[in-house]
């Protein structure tokens, strides 16, 4: 149930290993372009693994449900305005399988959700169905942990976390997992795999929030962040993350908020999201002393998808970033290889550079290492180049006559 980002590796990853398998979309869309040997999305490997699953005929792509021995439902669970979870696309995917329900099915929940909502919200929900829930029909939730870019790899060699409303829930899934995935199975209860999902999103938000925390701290003490950071890691048990321009996705942006919902204890874990996500602002701050001195400035923003080599642009700070450049008059060019539909206009690579005053990088997709800096300088009013994640070779740039400024670096030139 979904075949997005989770669901589509996750029907094609079974059905490359003999499993029948239904995929089902309620975005006909998707359903259309899935048909036609088309995939949707852009992760490494994605499409050879689709085609193969569609055209060996274990995989079919469908609208609506079919019956069936293990439903995994993998929807999306973005956040309301109020930063509490939209748990509508779960309950109607959780309801929309009710018909089909046999006895000895085993509903697995893999998106990410707040804790106690396989408990709470859906075992009500399957007892619709006239079934004993633990019984007749098993229930777990078995979050996926995948690196969106690497997400083939690590679906089969991570480690699984399978928490099932009751032991026998568990051993059912146990029995699925252990088909496909290389990794170890490790058994727990529902709410605690709810929980412990969500905290490993959130150790990396918080620490995250730490190293831009330790980023602004060195533009108060006229220090460099990354020195400070790459010495502190240097200690066997220091790790450290890297300052960036914010945090997106739809995971550390997303989840912690989920456990902030739940607890009023979740001070630290607030805090570290609202300083994440004052990155933007920190960052436009910086770019507007760049140009104070130009008149009618333009800027080249290189990447706006929330990490490089995705094209997934949700949640990311390049959006917060762009639009406080433009409330403050800026025009803004935008070149994005991965982007084509975007709120703002993604350019080509000569328009978005001619006559600007500024090389915004945001995402480090792994093209802009091969930008030519005489050809693009060449066609630029200002050579200035501000890297947000410290991913470009600067001394390239610096040969090309621009000069840099790397995000953590203070004010130094490097
Ligand atoms: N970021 C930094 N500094 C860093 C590392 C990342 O600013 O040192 C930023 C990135 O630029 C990006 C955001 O954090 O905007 C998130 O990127 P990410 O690569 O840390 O993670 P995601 O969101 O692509 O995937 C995460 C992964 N979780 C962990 O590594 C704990 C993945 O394993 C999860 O499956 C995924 O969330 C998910 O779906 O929950």
């Amino acid at each position: 149930m979904g075949l997005g980002y989770i669901g589509l590796p996750t029907a094609s990853v079974f059905a490359a290993n003999g499993f029948h398998v239904v995929g089902v979309d309620v975005d006909s869309q998707i359903v259309d372009v899935l048909s036609k040997g088309q995939i949707h999305i852009n992760e490494p490997g994605l499409k050879t693994v689709v085609c193969a699953a569609i055209q060996s005929g274990n995989m079919l792509v469908r609208q609506v449900p079919e019956q069936a021995d293990v439903f995994i439902i993998a929807v999306p669970t973005p956040l309301k305005d109020d930063n509490s979870a939209e748990l509508s696309y779960v309950i109607q995917a959780t309801e929309s399988i009710l018909p089909f329900l046999q006895q000895g099915n085993l509903v697995i929940l893999e998106s990410t959700v707040p804790p106690r909502t396989t408990e709470d919200i859906l075992v009500p929900i399957l007892q619709k169905s006239g079934y004993k829930i633990g019984e007749e029909i098993y229930l777990v939730h078995c979050p996926e942990r995948v690196l969106p870019g690497n997400i083939l790899h690590e679906f089969v060699s991570n480690d699984r976390i399978i928490g099932g409303i009751n032991d026998k829930s568990s051993d059912k899934a146990r029995g699925i997992y252990e088909k496909v995935v290389q990794g170890n199975l490790l058994i727990t209860d529902a709410t605690s795999a709810e929980m412990a999902k969500l905290m490993e999103n959130t150790y990396r938000d918080v620490n995250i929030a730490l190293a831009n925390e330790v980023c602004r701290i060195a533009y108060d003490l006229n220090l460099d962040a990354l020195e400070i950071i790459k010495l502190a890691n240097m200690h066997p048990r220091v790790n450290l993350h890297q300052p960036g321009p914010g945090v997106g996705g739809h995971c550390l942006a997303v989840d912690p908020w989920f456990i902030v919902e739940k607890s009023n204890n979740a001070e630290l874990i607030r805090l570290s999201r609202e300083i994440n996500d004052a990155m933007p602002n920190f960052v436009v701050g910086l770019v507007k002393k760049m140009l104070d001195q130009v008149v009618k400035p333009k800027i080249t923003v290189l990447g706006v998808t929330y990490k490089g080599n995705v094209d997934d642009i949700r949640e990311s700070p390049a959006t917060e970033v762009i639009r406080k450049l433009k409330q403050a008059n800026i025009d803004v060019g935008i070149y994005d290889p991965y982007v084509k539909n975007y709120e703002f206009e993604v350019s080509n690579l000569e328009e978005a550079f001619v006559a600007s005053d500024l090389i915004l990088l945001l995402a480090d997709h792994k093209e802009f290492k091969y930008l030519s800096a005489d050809e693009l300088g060449f066609l630029m009013r200002n050579k200035q180049l501000f890297d947000t994640r410290n991913c470009l070779n600067h001394s390239k740039w610096k040969d090309a006559g621009f000069s840099i400024k790397v995000l953590g670096k203070n004010n130094q030139n490097s």
